[in-house]
């Protein structure tokens, strides 16, 4: 097993280039929503900048004091000049993994590494739009709700208009096995924001970093009940090439099975034992019909 080593490239950012004067910070501070945005990469270097530069106009634009925490596992690309680049203009700091996979594991490293109450996960490829960052962080910042999610599947939502057959029913599948476990649209969302108490109550009640659907295990792993989802339009990546492997999918069922049995153990039993049933029962008439 190799061992992680991690790397500032920059230092902890100024709350001046964080976009607020620190002026207005200080003179006001109960106004300020103090977020971090981290954001898991491996590859991305192509998206950095433009993700970057959206998520500062869009925080800006709100008067938020926000970091952005790039979390990469030593990509073999310009990620590290790329961030030095933009953390002399912008509050962005690089952490590098290495030894290390993996995009659950990742954000929980990113939020491990803030200091700050307000917690989003956001993809580096700008399938997540930043523009709805504000629309995301504000429910979650005012306690309206404890988890707020940029979704795809909710009223005003929708998905690439790229995506194939196959992928939208690949979506839809994984979403409908995952909805006993979080009272929402889209609960494979990858686009969330939390209070830090959250992600510490997820931590407490055993969060395991499986599979990429961190914002799930968090959501059930925390016990939180208040969900909202904002509409967001999910483009396809914008640079690079995709992660998401058929190993990747395997895990998702291993993650989901795992946080059935830790929640609602009888009713994943009922449905396994209804399924067997139901197969059993099949396999006998289709024996029957074919002996007839
Ligand atoms: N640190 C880290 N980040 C990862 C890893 N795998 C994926 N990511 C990042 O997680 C985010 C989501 O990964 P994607 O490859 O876009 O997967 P996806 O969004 O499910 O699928 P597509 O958008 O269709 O490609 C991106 O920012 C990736 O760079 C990993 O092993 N380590
Ligand atoms: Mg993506």
């Amino acid at each position: 097993m190799g061992t992680t080593t991690t790397t500032y490239v920059t230092t902890r950012p100024q709350k001046a280039r964080a976009g607020l004067s620190p002026q207005a910070i200080e003179s006001n501070p109960m106004q300020v929503v103090r977020v971090s945005i981290v954001v898991p990469t491996y590859c991305e270097a192509e998206n950095l900048r433009p993700m970057c530069e959206r998520v500062f106009a869009a925080t800006r634009s709100a008067g938020f004091d926000a970091e952005l925490i790039i979390v990469d596992d030593d990509s073999p690309d310009a990620t590290v000049d790329v961030v030095a680049e933009l953390s002399k203009k912008y509050a962005v700091r690089l952490i590098t993994r290495r030894g290390e996979r993996g995009l659950s594991s990742a954000v929980i490293r990113g939020f491990d590494e803030s200091d700050r109450d307000l917690l989003v996960c956001m993809d580096a490829d700008l399938s997540h739009p930043p523009e709805k960052l504000v629309d995301i962080i504000n429910p979650v910042a005012r306690n309206e709700t404890d988890f707020c999610i940029g979704s795809r599947y909710v009223s005003g939502g929708r998905t690439s208009e790229d995506w194939g057959f196959l992928r939208r029913l690949n979506s839809k599948v994984a979403t409908w096995l995952a909805r006993p476990l979080m009272n929402a649209c889209d609960p494979m969302a990858g686009y969330f924001c939390i209070r830090r108490e959250t992600f510490d109550n997820a931590r407490r009640n055993g969060m395991l970093a499986i599979g990429y659907k961190i914002g799930l295990e968090v959501f059930v792993r925390s016990g939180c009940r208040r969900v909202r989802e904002i509409p967001i339009h999910f483009v396809d990546r914008h640079a690079g090439e995709s992660k998401l492997t058929a190993r990747q999918q395997m895990l998702y069922l291993k993650q989901l099975v795992i946080l059935f049995l830790a929640r609602r153990p009888f009713f994943f039993l009922f449905v396994i034992a209804i399924t067997a049933l139901l197969a059993g029962a099949a396999s006998r008439l289709l024996a029957f019909l074919l002996a007839s």
